[in-house]
């Protein structure tokens, strides 16, 4: 087998995983999986980070309802670190529609939907080592 170096990604419990006291849950589970905690911090993120963090959607008609949601309370942030954990977190945070999500998933099992304008669907992570990068840089920029 190849061996695969280790690499980080940057998890976010939104806003509504906050209020719902689904934060615990959310480590639980990215503990269970076996990945390691490197950073956590609780964040009320103002729009100048969002609109870093978001940079890729700006102009999507969600983007502003997305942004708005984002800041409207406090969000934990999360580095984690394990062979693949990139792709294995986002694995267990299942597909970005939380009605679509998988059971079994985070957004599955956790998540519905509320007839808003953006899904709110309890957790970010980083899609690729690239965007965990520069994430990581956003939320946590002494690491
Ligand atoms: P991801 O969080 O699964 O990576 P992205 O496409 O990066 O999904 O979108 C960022 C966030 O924007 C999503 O997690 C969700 O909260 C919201 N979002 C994405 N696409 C839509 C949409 O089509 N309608 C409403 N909200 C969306
Ligand atoms: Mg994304």
């Amino acid at each position: 087998m190849v061996a695969v170096t280790t690499e980080r990604s940057l998890v976010l419990v939104k806003p509504d995983g906050f209020r719902r006291g689904l934060t615990g849950e959310v480590i639980g589970r990215i503990e269970s999986k076996g990945y390691t905690l490197v950073a956590l911090d609780v964040f009320t993120p103002d729009r100048e980070r969002l609109a870093l963090h978001y940079a890729e959607h700006e102009g999507k008609p969600f983007y502003e309802p997305l942004v708005e949601f984002m800041s409207s309370g406090p969000v934990t942030g999360i580095v984690i670190e394990g062979q693949r954990c990139i792709e294995g977190f986002r694995a267990l945070a299942g597909a970005t529609d939380p009605t679509a999500a998988l059971p079994g998933t985070i957004r599955g099992d956790l998540g519905r939907d509320w007839g808003e304008k953006v899904q709110q669907n309890i957790v970010h992570g980083s899609d690729s080592p690239e965007s965990a990068a520069r994430e990581i840089g956003i939320w946590f920029p002494g690491l």
